[in-house]
Order: C-alpha cells, then structure tokens, then sequence
C-alpha cells in the first residue's frame, strides 16, 4: 500500500486529525481513487478505532471525535465523490433512517448522499427512527426501497420489528437492510428484502430494483 493510503489508516486510527487531513490531501493530488480512500481507508480506520474502544483503549469522547473527523473529510471528498458518481436519469425513491435506539448516523448518511448523486430521490428519517414512523413515511411517499441502517447488535431486534411492522401495513417496498450489526445472514433472519455491504453496493442494488420495476 502507497504511503498517503497507510497514513490515512493510521493517522484517522489515532486520532491524529492534521496528519489525517494532510495524507488524505496528498492521496487526493495524486490521484487515488476516492472509493478506495473512503471505502477501505477510512472504513478501515473507524473498524480499528471501534476495536480500540472495544479494548479500554478508547473512550466515548475518542468515538464522538473520530465521527467528527470523518465528518470534516467528507466535506473535502463529497466533490470528488460528485464527480465519480453523479447519475443523470430519475431513479427511484428511498426511505432511509437508522433503526430505533441506535444514533450512528455516517454510514446512512454516505449511503443517502450516493443515491442522491445517482439521481434517486431521498427521504432521510434520520436515526432512532422507531418503526411507526418508517410505516407513516412508506405511505406518504411509496417508495421503491425502504433502507434500515443498525450498527448495534442491540438494534437487531428494532430492524426486526421495524420490518415486521411493514409488512403488516402492506408495504410493497423492498426492504434494505446494512451497518456493522449486519451480514447477508443476518439480513435473511430478520426477514429483509436485500443487504448491502456499503454504501457503493447500495447503490447498485437499488439500481436493480429500481430496473426490474420499470421492466415489469
Ligand atoms: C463513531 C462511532 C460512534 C459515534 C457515532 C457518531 C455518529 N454521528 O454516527 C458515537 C460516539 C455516537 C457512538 C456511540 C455508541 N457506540 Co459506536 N461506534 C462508532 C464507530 C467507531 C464508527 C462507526 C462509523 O461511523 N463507521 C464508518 C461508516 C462509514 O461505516 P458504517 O457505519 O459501517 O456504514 C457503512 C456500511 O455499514 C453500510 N451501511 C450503513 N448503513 C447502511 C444502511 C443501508 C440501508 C445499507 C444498505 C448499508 C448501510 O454502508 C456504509 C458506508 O459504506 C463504530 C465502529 C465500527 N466498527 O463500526 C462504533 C460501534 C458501532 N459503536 C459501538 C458501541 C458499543 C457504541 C455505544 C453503545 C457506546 C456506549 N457505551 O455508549 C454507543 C451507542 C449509541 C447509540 N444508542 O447508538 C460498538 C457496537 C458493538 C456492537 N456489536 O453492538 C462499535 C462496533 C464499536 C465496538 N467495536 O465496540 N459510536
């Protein structure tokens, strides 16, 4: 791995927020490709920085900081971003949220801002969204996809619930399910539609589902 790469890893890992956003501008300046760095890189460092907190290494405060340095690259990337991945067409529509008791946020975010740039129309419900409210929005806007976001294993069962309670309502949406606490096992036990991985698989699921509509 090239040296901007591995300090981007590194530097994000340990907090090192100058060191960080100066690799992550020479990465840029020297080409490297921007799904690469947010996608391996950066994911990777937030993975290591969990597995620190996991060990006694890192506290809460250290988690809240490193969501603000992802935060603050992401506001450099999204033009690159634009560029690699901006969609002409309409897509499709999607209702996005993280599950009840759970407030991680960036991976939804990222999720929402690359359908957006590939022309789907996105409504964020933001995080902790109990089930009722997934219900009320699928029926306001009859949405393609429905996309639950969890990163807690503790919010499993909300994803569960939240997609019984859909079900119930008769939504016709496909369900979409992703975040750390899930896997494509997972997924099919909680009773989802579909799993992604991260936020570039997604999209490309979300343009299947939306192609196979438009064909039938
Ligand atoms: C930053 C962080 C926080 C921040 C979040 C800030 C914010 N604004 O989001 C704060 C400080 C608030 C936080 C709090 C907590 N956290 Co936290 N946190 C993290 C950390 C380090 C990074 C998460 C992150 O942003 N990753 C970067 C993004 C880009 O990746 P991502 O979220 O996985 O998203 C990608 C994919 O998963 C996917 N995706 C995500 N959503 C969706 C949705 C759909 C529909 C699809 C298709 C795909 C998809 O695409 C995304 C982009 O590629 C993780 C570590 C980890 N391994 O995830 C722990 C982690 C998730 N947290 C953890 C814990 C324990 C907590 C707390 C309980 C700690 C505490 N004692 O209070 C609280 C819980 C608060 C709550 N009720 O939710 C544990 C969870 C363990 C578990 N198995 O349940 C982790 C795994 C850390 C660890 N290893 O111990 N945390």
């Amino acid at each position: 791995m090239d040296d901007p790469r591995r300090r981007i890893r590194e530097a994000l890992a340990d907090l090192d927020r100058e060191g960080f956003l100066e690799a992550l501008q020479e990465a840029l300046n020297s080409g490297a490709d921007v799904d690469t760095i947010v996608f391996e890189d950066m994911s990777w460092a937030m993975d290591e920085i969990g597995r620190r907190f996991e060990m006694g290494e890192y506290f809460l405060a250290d988690l809240l900081y490193a969501a603000e340095i992802f935060k603050e690259a992401m506001k450099i990337l999204e033009p690159h971003i634009a560029s690699k991945h901006r969609g002409e067409e309409r897509r499709g529509v999607v209702v996005l949220g993280t599950v009840k008791g759970d407030i991680h946020d960036i991976g939804k975010s990222l999720v929402a801002t690359l359908l957006r740039l590939r022309g789907f129309q996105v409504i964020d419900l933001g995080v902790d969204v109990p089930p009722e409210k997934f219900v009320e929005a699928a029926r306001k806007h009859n949405p393609h996809i429905i996309g639950l976001s969890a990163l807690l294993t503790t919010a499993i069962p909300s994803v569960k619930e939240t997609i019984a309670k859909l079900r119930e309502a008769g939504v016709a949406a496909k369900i979409m399910v992703g975040g750390a606490a899930l896997s494509e096992k997972t997924a099919r036990e909680v009773g989802a539609d579909l799993y992604a991985e991260n936020a570039v698989q997604a999209v490309r699921v979300a343009e299947k589902v939306v192609e196979r509509a438009s064909r039938s």
